[in-house]
């Protein structure tokens, strides 16, 4: 397929255009992009690299011995099946299951971010199936992203949607904001991706146009770029996930010398008396002054009350970043933030108070659109089971063992059959020793992907998926204001099928056909999610092509709802008749349902409890593994930019110039990261922008095990997650705590195994 003409397209990471040239796929961001991302170019790369999945695969042990736990898996060969065999074999595998263990034994939670199409959405397609055809699934709740927050902020102020959404907008920033104290700062490699398409990335524009006008940034973390250089930060290096334990000193501070909105407190939240005396030390006998956080968080006592002073008399905005809650107690950093907002009373106000995630995304700091955004419905899920989306591992090793979650016990149910499509749990869950364990232990994992990822590479049935840029789509957010035709630019790589086709498929082998298409193609189901758009800008007397005006467009404005604050706005103007909904209609300082629940690690009001997961004698150094700069999660880590940041074909560890000397390891050294669960290499980076003490290794390095028949073999590329605790936030929110860990680092010096992360798995055999 070569065509000359640009052709509109989209990504998580940016809305482009593209034409399919002698030279390959030539791309350029959308033309009202101020400030594209370099993701765009991990794109043209993938369409044809040797990492994709060219042909139905199944294991060899699964084809010969059946469905069962199996510790081969990761380590198996392929054989090569003709489509029609590989469905029929998987139907009739599907139809076993439900048949003798019901839908329930399904896990169908295929956690994961797929791509950025309204209707081929494979997390929303997998659903759709299993729904329709096998009767449902056991469900998977909350995100990787945002575990703990997303339990916590319902219960004590309103829903994620509101605050880290519909909340302070980077113009109010640009605007009014007189200080912000960012608590794990706002990267602009996380805005730069908002899931569904963004068109314009607007984070590095409003930062400098608030910092041209004299408005301070404070970046509070253990990385000095976690704000950009356009901020002009002030860095405050604190031990990593000791923030709780400043954001009561500065409370305290406030308390003590009368700096705190007494009258905000009075009338808009609930439980302060609780908290005033948790920072007083009332109960415990340890007041939370600068003194005592001073030797926790590593930062002066001086400057913590410094800190306070300059927050008052001047319009102030505290975020909290979605890093600080993927952590042991992470609830306590997103609570205490809105706890010293609510001290400093500036909650509601254009460009003040409380942002929980701003920049943690595109999404968060945008109005909304104003028209309606279809989505594939996904029908409706007869099993009740689901678990914590972080817990995936303790449920296959531990079923029917019980497990507390926000206020109730649970017990895991038995698994059977895990499918998977449009995630990558061997990017995203932590500990994946014990995560290659859980994954032996069931009878069948299918997996639809475009590359032979861990997962793939972990699977019994392997499908090949095509990638969105092979395919064709309606790419669109609600915070965008674009609606994208995302024509097609290449034919799909080998046999690579859409989901939808898979899907459809296998639906047909087990009489459910109807069910799942309602006898739409792909242009069908186009037509009609198109349909919802079209008619609310028809309503409004705005441009509203038909489909086929749309399709053969550049894009369709979409309007935005004025920036009116949100809920937190409404509810400062008129707290009675505009209450949140929480249990007392207010900001919650303290939860009388939470303190009910009676978790030690999640107590009743914001509060320091000491993690536990700390450096020791064996594990000296914090480990930082966080989102990665240069692709998506994983996706695409083959691709050009990705590829160009990794040095000597490893991912690139940050470390402080001072703890690598001491360790005689030099800039582009070999390392091995390590400790009690797991070890990886990686390549070093000496850098001041780390502080001392820790060490920073982002996620998204593919999984490659140097000998997989190995317990905890050496992961030779740079999975943070080999090293990485799975254990959840608290029992009340049961989040993932995959930012942190403690690690040593050495440099190796032994004989270096090759990279083989993007070459197939090997031998592939043919089907006889
Ligand atoms: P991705 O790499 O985006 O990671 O975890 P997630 O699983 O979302 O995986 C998406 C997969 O879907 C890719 O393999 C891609 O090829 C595939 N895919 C894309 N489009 C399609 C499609 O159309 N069809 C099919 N069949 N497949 C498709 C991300 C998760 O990781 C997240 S959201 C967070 S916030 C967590 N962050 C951390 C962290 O900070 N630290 C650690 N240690 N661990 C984390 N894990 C989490």
């Amino acid at each position: 397929m070569t065509t000359t003409a640009w052709l509109p397209h989209s990504s998580h990471w940016g809305a482009f255009s593209a034409r399919m040239g002698a030279a390959g796929l030539e791309l350029r961001p959308h033309p009202a992009d101020p400030d594209p991302s370099a993701l765009l170019h991990n794109m043209p790369t993938a369409l044809n690299h040797r990492a994709r999945v060219a042909q139905p695969m199944v294991r060899r042990g699964w084809l010969e011995r059946g469905p069962g736990p199996d510790a081969r898996r990761g380590r198996d060969e392929f054989v090569a099946l003709p489509w029609d065999r590989a469905l029929d074999l998987l139907g009739a595998e599907l139809a076993r299951v439900r048949d003798q263990h019901g839908p329930g034994a399904v896990f169908g939670g295929s956690y994961g971010w797929s791509s950025a199409g309204r209707f081929h959405h494979a997390q929303s397609q997998v659903h759709r199936f299993l729904n329709t055809v096998l009767g449902g699934y056991v469900r998977s709740v909350n995100s990787y992203s945002a575990g703990a927050s997303g339990v916590i902020l319902p219960r004590i102020v309103g829903t994620m949607e509101d605050v880290a959404r519909r909340n302070v907008t980077w113009e109010a920033v640009a605007q009014h904001s007189e200080i912000v104290l960012a608590f794990g700062g706002m990267a602009l490699k996380n805005s730069a991706v908002a899931s569904g398409g963004i068109s314009r990335h607007v984070e590095r524009g409003a930062m400098d146009q608030a910092a041209r006008r004299g408005c301070q940034f404070i970046c509070i973390g253990p990385l000095r770029d976690d704000l950009p250089e356009e901020a002009r930060a002030e860095w405050w290096p604190i031990r990593p996930n000791t923030d709780t334990a400043l954001m009561l000193a500065l409370a305290h501070t406030l308390l003590a010398e009368s700096l705190h909105d007494e009258a905000f407190l009075a009338t808009h939240t609930a439980g302060w008396p609780v908290l005033r005396g948790y920072l007083l030390g009332e109960a415990d006998g340890q007041p939370k002054h600068a003194e005592w956080a001073a030797p926790i968080t590593g930062i002066d006592a001086t400057r913590i009350r410094d800190l306070a002073r300059r927050l008052t008399g001047r319009r102030s905005l505290i975020t909290v970043a979605h890093s600080l809650q993927r952590a042991e107690f992470g609830e306590q950093p997103v609570w205490m933030g809105l706890a010293l907002a609510a001290m400093l009373g500036q909650i509601g106000l254009p460009g003040g108070g409380y942002h929980y995630a701003l920049g943690a995304l595109g999404h968060t700091g945008r109005r909304s659109v104003a028209v309606p955004i279809a989505a594939l419905p996904q029908g409706s899920n007869a099993v009740r089971a689901f678990i914590p989306v972080a817990r995936i591992a303790d449920m296959l090793l531990h079923p029917a063992e019980g497990y507390d979650y926000d206020g109730r016990s649970y017990a895991y149910p038995d698994i059977r059959t895990v499918y998977w499509a449009g995630g990558n749990p061997f990017h995203h869950h932590q500990d994946l020793n014990r995560l290659r364990r859980a994954f032996a232990r069931v009878d069948t994992l299918v997996v639809h992907e475009s590359a032979w990822t861990a997962t793939a590479r972990h699977a019994d049935i392997v499908l090949p998926a095509t990638l969105t840029m092979e395919r064709e789509d309606i790419g669109g957010a609600p915070t965008d204001p674009v609606l994208i035709p995302m024509r097609r630019l290449a034919e799909p790589f080998g046999q690579a099928r859409d989901d939808f086709a898979i899907f459809a498929a296998l639906a047909a082998r087990l009489g459910r056909e109807h069910a799942f298409t309602e006898s739409r193609d792909v242009r069908g189901w186009l037509r009609h999610l198109y349909e919802p758009t079209r008619a609310a800008l028809a309503e409004r007397g705005l441009p509203a092509p038909d489909f086929d005006g749309f399709w053969n467009g550049p894009g369709l404005d979409l309007p935005f709802a004025p920036d009116d604050g949100g809920i937190l706005r409404r509810f400062r103007d008129d707290p009675a008749g505009q209450a949140l909904h929480t249990p007392s209609g207010r900001i919650e300082l303290a939860s009388e349902v939470i303190a009910g629940f009676g978790y030690a690690d999640c107590p009743g009001h914001p509060a320091w409890i000491a993690p536990r997961d700390v450096p020791h004698a064996a594990a000296p150094l914090h480990l930082v593994a966080n989102q990665p700069a240069t692709r998506l999660h994983s996706q695409l880590d083959f691709g050009a930019t990705s590829q160009a940041a990794k040095r000597r074909g490893r991912e690139a560890m940050r470390i402080h110039p001072d703890d690598a000397a001491a360790r005689g390891i030099a800039d582009r050294d070999v390392v091995r990261l390590f400790n009690a669960r797991g070890a990886c290499l990686a390549t070093a980076t000496l850098s001041d922008a780390v502080m001392q003490g820790v060490v920073h290794l982002p996620t998204g390095a593919w999984y490659d095990p140097e000998d997989p028949a190995q317990d905890a073999p050496l992961c030779v590329h740079g999975n943070p997650n080999v090293l990485t605790r799975d254990v959840g936030t608290s029992s009340l929110a049961q989040g993932c705590t995959g930012q942190l860990t403690a690690v040593e680092v050495e440099r190796f010096t032994g004989n270096l195994p090759p990279v083989r992360a993007f070459d197939p798995p090997l031998p592939i055999l043919a089907a006889v």
